[in-house]
């Protein structure tokens, strides 16, 4: 019998996704079911991302996490969810290997984990880190066991915008019908390659007080909110189909428009829930002005913006629309002159602004109401880290960089 090595590690990294279609609503909490399907834009992991490391060792005495550093709780039910599911996945593959006759299960089965994760960016910046997070988990533990085939499915059992995360690119949830959720699956609509122009902005808010979370927050709006139950059997199907149409055709202005209806729609449930949610503050709603105001100077949708259960607002525009769009915002939320970088991401190319253009689109500046601007796109989906220098578990099985 080939010896078994002392630790088995594997290391991988997931993006985050910005939804143009809202998730909003379950029907089975346990399993997270949607009430309608929704569709997004998978981040570049080169500005976003979580990398998860996994290791299996017959020296470890039980399952252990960390996150960013420090020591967690693995009891977490969601987290329990998606490793008992992808062990499952892993006996059922071995079963089926046909060496599943009396055969012991392969050692790593039978093995404690520890799991170490973290962001490339601060979690406080409200930026949706459990989708790119379990998503990463789910990845790295079916790599570590060998588990192939549906893992949307897992990673919706830990986070439902997860599922998304699970590709690049424009990616679909299809809310599916079926009690056990078999069909309720992610799946890609174009790859990240398919839109070389498209980009992303996201301004981020100086900080807010916590809001109510998603989870809770969507629980309330399924009970309360009959605009809501609308939404989702009358306005998603007809929308996801359009969106799918105007991604397909690289039609901007038609994404754009749609995308922001979308938005508005979601946020007009959460104040039709009872009690109101009110996820936007004040500087979201004058980003949603300042980018009506620069669509209508030009006559056409150039931008669109997009929010979801925060104040943060993502923007849509194509790439030469972009140095513009960064200095009205600089214009309209001056940066605090405490340092710090305002602009981040990929380089911007700068643009100078007409006075006309800058007396009709900026109105009352906020010094400092933006931390930040981070400028990314597209990117692709979950990618195991080759190099072994990548590994956030030491020899030891320990995270290397100290607690
Ligand atoms: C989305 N959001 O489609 C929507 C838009 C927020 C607003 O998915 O309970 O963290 O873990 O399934 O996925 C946030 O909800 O909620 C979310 P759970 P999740 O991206």
């Amino acid at each position: 019998m080939a010896e078994e090595k002392p630790m088995t590690v594997v290391t991988c990294t997931a993006p985050v996704n910005i939804a143009v279609i809202k998730y909003w609503g379950k029907r089975d909490e346990e399993l997270i079911l949607p009430i309608n399907s929704s569709l997004s834009v998978t981040l570049h992991q080169d500005q976003l991302k979580t990398t998860t490391t996994a290791a299996v060792s017959r020296d470890f005495k039980e399952d252990r996490l960390w996150l960013n550093g420090k020591e967690d709780d693995i009891a977490h039910p969601r987290l329990q969810s998606c490793l008992r599911e992808i062990r499952r996945l892993a006996r059922k593959r071995h079963a089926g290997n046909g060496s599943g006759n009396g055969d012991a299960l392969p050692l790593s089965l039978t093995y404690k984990v520890h799991i170490a994760s973290e962001n490339n960016f601060p979690t406080a910046a409200g930026l949706a880190s459990s989708a790119a997070g379990y998503a990463c988990l789910v990845y790295t533990l079916a790599k570590l066991y060998g588990v192939e085939g549906e893992l949307s499915v897992v990673a919706r059992q830990g986070s439902g915008s997860a599922c998304r995360s699970i590709f690049g690119g424009f990616v679909q949830w299809i809310m599916g019908e079926r009690a056990d959720g078999k069909d309720s699956v992610a799946q890609q609509v174009a790859p990240e390659t398919h839109w070389p122009e498209l980009r992303v902005l996201i301004l981020v808010v100086s900080a807010d007080k916590k809001s109510v979370g998603s989870t809770a927050g969507m629980q309330t709006s399924v009970k309360t909110s009959l605009l809501l139950k609308h939404r989702a059997e009358a306005v998603v199907p007809e929308r996801m189909a359009q969106m799918i149409r105007y991604i397909q055709q690289r039609d901007f202005e038609a994404f754009a428009e749609l995308t922001m209806k979308d938005s508005n729609q979601f946020h007009a449930t959460c104040l039709d829930t009872f009690p109101p949610i009110f996820y936007l503050n004040d500087i979201s709603k004058q980003v949603i002005g300042l980018v009506h105001r620069f669509n209508a100077h030009y006559g056409k949708t150039k931008v669109s913006y997009t929010f979801d259960a925060g104040p943060n607002a993502v923007l849509f525009a194509l790439e030469d629309t972009v140095g513009e769009l960064v200095e009205v915002v600089k214009h309209s939320f001056p940066p605090d002159g405490n340092g710090g970088q305002f602009l981040k991401g990929l380089p911007v190319e700068g643009a100078s602004l007409s006075d006309e253009l800058l007396t009709v689109v900026v109105r009352d500046p906020a010094p400092g109401a933006i931390q930040y601007l981070l400028h990314t796109k597209p990117g692709p989906g979950p990618m195991t880290v080759e190099d072994a220098g990548g590994h956030l578990l030491g020899a030891d099985g320990l995270p290397r960089s100290s607690c």
